[in-house]
């Protein structure tokens, strides 16, 4: 018989993704009222997380760096990549506290979202008043791939610096690390260019019908990505070319042909904004040199403000005899400033780069380059603007007519070597509001994150949505709309002020 515990052991924590290796012992750890965290290495930035973890937890907390001395010790030591890789950690809770080490920062961190989930969900949105209680563990965990990614349609209907900002919360708290921004399409200009003001000036006031329009200054773009980045996420500007480029052709009809042959059929011509859905039908005047200055002043400015080392040069759906000649030219341009292309899968079309990631969303393409790197981003598991249920309002329905379940997303497996790895997408044409992005990303972006870290060996369909029924609360602390999966035990839902009180329907 076990001696009588003085403290209820806690059960045993939900944890998304579900860790490499853990193992939990029936032993608990009381957060005492007196916290030392101490850090070695490039620790510090951990060690402020975790103090205001604490902090929210009602208790009190010094920090130092003097090895090894407190309660919570935090480890950066860059030889331990060989067995934690760049982005693991170990963590382990014992007796004594709590003890995390990581070969890097991003490692780190995320041994800090671990044990946040560990954490009772108020913790998201108010000052605990009860004593938090730890269950005793230890964790090795490192993820399966290297690229976890979102992708959010700021073009056609615009999203700002503040839902982006809290978007990077809720992916940090499930470990993605990549932020795809779709920047610009025929509805929309969504990133301050100064070499060519009226891009924003001219673009930036056009959106999809009933959308929002707005663009991200430099300073903003900028903003977020330092956010992104303290958080171990990296943006990706997509800037879409050449098919794809409306709002560019209405702000500078110079960039088209003469009589806008480039524009067919003509669903719109410039100045007049389109607002409509249909794709395929604009592109650059692909025979005038000229546009390659503009490539080439565009892809320059964002290359200069993005610390991230790719440029995503879009590429999808068009057709025009010169389309590789431009693709082979734009990746040339995005290499000339030091960064590495990527575009969706039909730029493999083309000679590009071996180094080119080439983003696969339909999956028919055949590249010409061997062993050309890919994102998976299948349309039938990962485009999040499909519905969560048949008959969603508001949805695509192209790619599945059924549209992408939780389980289509979570049902991922490759053993692809050339993939390295996931990004869900929402696209914006009928997503017009936060409440309505919310609903798509979450919780289906919960299982693309855990398709991303957790080997396909460990994943479980049943026990994930287990796990995640348990993650209710800390949802709904964190203010997010997310669509209450049937299937799903999502716990009880306590009202949150103020929630929709900016929602509008779309129906007509
Ligand atoms: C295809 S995926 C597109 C987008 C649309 C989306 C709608 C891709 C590269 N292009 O322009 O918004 O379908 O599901």
């Amino acid at each position: 018989m076990e001696a009588p515990q003085a403290t209820a052991l806690p059960e045993e924590p939900a944890l998304i993704p579900l860790p490499a290796q853990v193992t939990w012992e029936s032993k608990a750890y009381v957060i005492p009222q007196q916290n030392i965290v101490c850090y070695t290495g490039e620790g510090k930035e951990a060690s402020q997380w975790l103090k205001a973890l604490l902090l929210k937890a009602g208790v009190s907390v010094a920090t130092q760096t003097t090895g090894d001395c407190g309660n919570w010790k935090i480890v950066q030591d860059a030889s331990l990549e060989g067995t934690l890789g760049e982005e693991g950690y170990q963590l382990s809770i014992k007796d004594d506290g709590v003890l995390l080490k990581a070969a890097s920062k991003a490692g780190l961190f995320y041994g800090i979202q671990t044990l946040r989930q560990m954490f009772p969900p108020e913790i998201e949105n108010q000052q605990l008043e009860s004593q938090v209680v730890l269950r005793q563990t230890s964790i090795e965990d490192q993820p399966e791939f290297a690229w976890r990614g979102t992708m959010v349609d700021v073009a056609r209907s615009f999203f700002g610096l503040g839902y982006l900002k809290r978007h990077v919360d809720r992916m940090a708290l499930y470990k993605m690390n990549r932020l795809h921004l779709h920047l610009s399409d025929d509805q929309g200009w969504r990133i301050e260019i100064k070499g060519w003001p009226k891009l924003t000036e001219v673009g930036g006031k056009a959106s999809v019908r009933r959308g929002r329009a707005g663009f991200l200054t430099q300073e903003e773009y900028k903003e977020l990505q330092d956010y992104a980045l303290a958080r171990n996420i990296i943006i990706i500007p997509e800037i879409d070319m050449p098919g794809h480029i409306y709002a560019a052709l209405m702000s500078y009809p110079e960039l088209n042909c003469d009589d806008y042959t480039n524009l067919t059929p003509k669903r719109a011509t410039p100045p007049e904004m389109f607002q409509d859905y249909n794709v395929g039908w604009s592109k650059f005047c692909l025979e005038n040199p000229e546009i390659y200055e503009f490539v080439n002043d565009v892809i320059g400015e964002m290359a200069e403000i993005t610390k991230g080392p790719w440029i995503h040069i879009g590429g999808d759906e068009i057709e025009d005899p010169r389309y590789k000649e431009f693709v082979v030219k734009a990746d040339s341009i995005v290499q000339t400033y030091g960064k590495t292309t990527i575009g969706w899968e039909e730029v493999s079309k083309a000679e590009v780069s071996s180094s080119l990631i080439s983003q696969r969303w339909h999956g028919k393409v055949e590249s010409v380059v061997k062993d050309i790197k890919t994102i998976h981003s299948l349309c039938s598991q990962l485009y999040l603007d499909h519905a969560n249920i048949p008959g969603q309002e508001n949805t695509n329905n192209w790619c599945k007519k059924d549209g992408v379940s939780l389980e289509d997303t979570y049902s991922f497996n490759s053993d692809d070597p050339n993939v390295i790895g996931v990004e869900a997408a929402v696209w914006s044409e009928f997503v017009l509001s936060d409440e309505m992005l919310d609903n798509r990303f979450w919780p289906r972006a919960i299982a693309a994150a855990e398709i991303g870290w957790t080997s396909g060996e460990k994943r479980n369909y049943d026990a994930f949505k287990q796990r995640l029924g348990k993650h209710g609360d800390r949802l709904r602390a964190l203010d997010i709309n997310f669509y209450r999966t049937p299937g799903v035990d999502w716990g009880t839902e306590k009202a949150v002020p103020g929630i929709f009180s900016n929602f509008t329907p779309l129906s007509e």
